[in-house]
């Protein structure tokens, strides 16, 4: 049980005292326990019951309940409290301008337990009702409701990224001999983060400022916290920031510590116990001696441990602890190592701009070839071509080839999946083409069965180069369809159909856990922009995290190979050279 936890569990203890009306000292007590939990540099389930004591502020009664949880994960006290509550009375109490007495009254007078509760009861003026309470009251809570909503949810990493950039570009300027980096879930690149974890470190005068800078930074909606060591704040574009500062010999273990992910953290622990170490968020130290033998820098916090540095992408908990310790860890692929993008459209169909500034642009953000693949007939909305037109197409994208522009051009198609797994355009234009992605843009909602069989259909069709966003998911917007991906994996391999990191922001599909799978199974991948405007290239660097994050390395790549030898890789070519 980690000081965090132990915090958390003493801070919800005086949440429900308050709402019970209980002694204030006591409270008081509780919640000054949380805070000393929080911020003590070892251990304190570590501590016997005199070794906490020793601590100012941790009274009897605080080390003994520290003690139960160190031993049982929790303590009875706090569970006879759960118990006399419902403990989604808690999260009433973190609306704004909701304290505890307001709680207890929504509960016992209108036996308010959710936030649901308590938003039909705002809604229908029972709140207004009660003694105490009036209008401007419900109105303010309808309104801390309304902003939570808002608050609560994820955020696209590129989303989060932008907005995390914003932040820590004032930091620095405000502190510029301060250490200010993103860490958590933004750090290890997830497709979604929750909040923007910000970790500064330094010694005055460099840092002495810094909070109050932060909670001053001009895009603040709201301070939620403001102290020495950690500040929260709700940001515009409905994120919020928390902000924790530590001194610079912790900096490393604080910056593997924030990182996560939290599963990566407790194994981290673990390893570190079994070698008679203990870890935390200010350093590794020997349990003998209690000497700290690393904090400052990260990596040595994992050489303390006896692992290579794992980079922050893989800290999931998907091996990468075994494979740091047998110096196993993959190279993994970078923006740098990509020399192709193979999805864009152009004004041919749903695009902004035409062949030539599609490519051109490709060419000014270093790559050295690209295919443009624009839609088939079905899609009618974004005027898909039927085979005429796709063939003038290409004899227009390969006359712009042969002027020899810095960039070399393939003529390609998005070519639409029908429902029932055939292709939108006609097998003699598929194999007149120079490379051929087929995607799913209709009829997302049929059986597992029949997907599967559909996209199996599509696989086989021996003109099919590359599966385009093969889940078809959205973030944060849409399911992938239903079908069964190890049976598509497995064919891709065995027809050497390439699967597709689609860059878009909200598709990142495949995604992370699927393109790692696919490597796994021997797939060869593509990162590909889908781009549909000459500003969009810059977005291959969201593919790059999840590939990333799926372990790939370069080889795993097909698009980082150069022009010929990508060009013969292809599925078309490799086949024709089959018996
Ligand atoms: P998110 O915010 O949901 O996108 O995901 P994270 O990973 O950023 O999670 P967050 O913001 O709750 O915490 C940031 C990191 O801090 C987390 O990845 C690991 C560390 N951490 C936070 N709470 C705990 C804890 O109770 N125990 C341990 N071992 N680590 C924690
Ligand atoms: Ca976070
Ligand atoms: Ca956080
Ligand atoms: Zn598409």
């Amino acid at each position: 049980m980690d000081n965090l936890a132990i915090a958390h569990i003493l801070r919800e203890i005086a949440d429900l005292l308050e709402i019970k009306n209980d002694n204030p000292f006591k409270i008081r007590a509780y919640r000054n326990g949380a805070d000393i939990a929080a911020n003590h540099p070892h251990d304190l389930a570590r501590l016997d019951e005199t070794g906490l004591r020793e601590i100012p502020g941790i009274g009897k009664d605080l080390a003994s309940r520290i003690r139960e949880m160190a031993e049982t994960g929790d303590t009875a006290y706090h569970r006879e409290l759960i118990a006399e509550f419902p403990p989604t009375i808690l999260d009433l109490l973190h609306l704004q301008g909701v304290g505890p007495k307001t709680v207890a009254v929504l509960y016992r007078e209108l036996g308010i337990r959710t936030l649901d509760d308590l938003e039909a009861a705002a809604k229908d003026g029972r709140v207004r009702a009660l003694r105490g309470m009036g209008a401007k009251k419900e109105a303010l809570i309808l309104k801390a409701l309304e902003e939570r909503k808002r608050f609560a949810g994820r955020h696209l990493l590129p989303d989060a990224h932008d907005a995390a950039t914003a932040i820590v570009s004032y930091l620095r300027e405000r502190a510029p001999d301060a250490t200010i980096e993103p860490v958590g879930s933004l750090r290890r690149g997830c497709d979604t983060c929750g909040d923007l974890d910000l970790l500064a470190s330094g010694a005055p005068p460099a840092v002495t400022s810094l909070m109050d800078d932060f909670i001053e930074f001009r895009l603040v909606e709201r301070v939620l916290g403001h102290g020495d060591t950690k500040s929260s704040v709700l940001v515009q574009g409905g994120f919020q920031a928390d902000l924790r500062l530590v001194a610079s010999d912790s900096r490393g273990a604080a910056l593997q510590y924030f990182t996560g992910s939290k599963a990566h953290n407790i194994a981290l622990r673990d390893r570190a116990i079994g070698l008679g170490y203990k870890l935390n968020e200010y350093g590794v130290f020997t349990i003998a001696g209690d000497t700290k033998i690393a904090g400052e820098r990260e990596e040595d916090i994992y050489t303390a441990l006896g692992l290579d540095w794992i980079p922050p992408e893989l800290r999931e908990m998907r091996g990468e602890i075994e494979a740091a310790g047998a110096h196993a860890l993959p190279r993994l692929v970078d923006r740098a190592d990509l020399r192709g993008d193979l999805h864009m459209h152009s004004t041919e169909t749903d695009g902004k701009d035409d062949v030539r500034t599609m490519a051109e642009a490709a060419r000014a953000a270093g790559l050295e070839y690209v295919a443009i693949t624009d839609h088939s007939q079905s899609l009618a909305m974004a005027n898909g071509l039927d085979e005429r037109r796709a063939l003038d197409h290409a004899a227009h994208i390969r006359a712009i080839d042969r002027e020899g522009i810095g960039v070399r051009l393939l003529a390609g198609i998005e070519c639409d999946i029908k429902p029932d797994g055939s292709l939108d355009l006609a097998d003699d234009c598929l194999a007149a083409l120079d490379l051929v992605i087929v995607s799913v843009h209709s009829a997302f909602n049929q059986d597992r069965q029949q997907m599967t069989d559909r996209l199996l259909r599509a696989i086989e069709h021996p003109h099919v180069d590359i599966l385009g966003h093969p889940t078809g998911r959205k973030i944060l917007q849409r399911e992938p369809y239903a079908f069964d991906v190890e049976a598509v994996v497995a064919a891709a391999v065995r027809h050497g159909v390439a699967l597709e990191i689609n860059c878009q922001v909200h598709r990142l599909d495949l995604n992370d856990v699927h393109a790692k799978l696919a490597r796994d199974r021997g797939a060869r991948l593509v990162i590909s922009t889908d781009a549909h405007s000459k500003t969009a290239f810059g977005r291959l660097r969201w593919g790059v995290m999840v590939a990333r994050r799926a372990w790939l390395q370069p080889s795993d790549v097909l698009n980082t190979r150069p022009f010929e030898e990508f060009r013969s890789g292809l599925r078309r070519h490799a086949e024709r050279g089959q018996p």
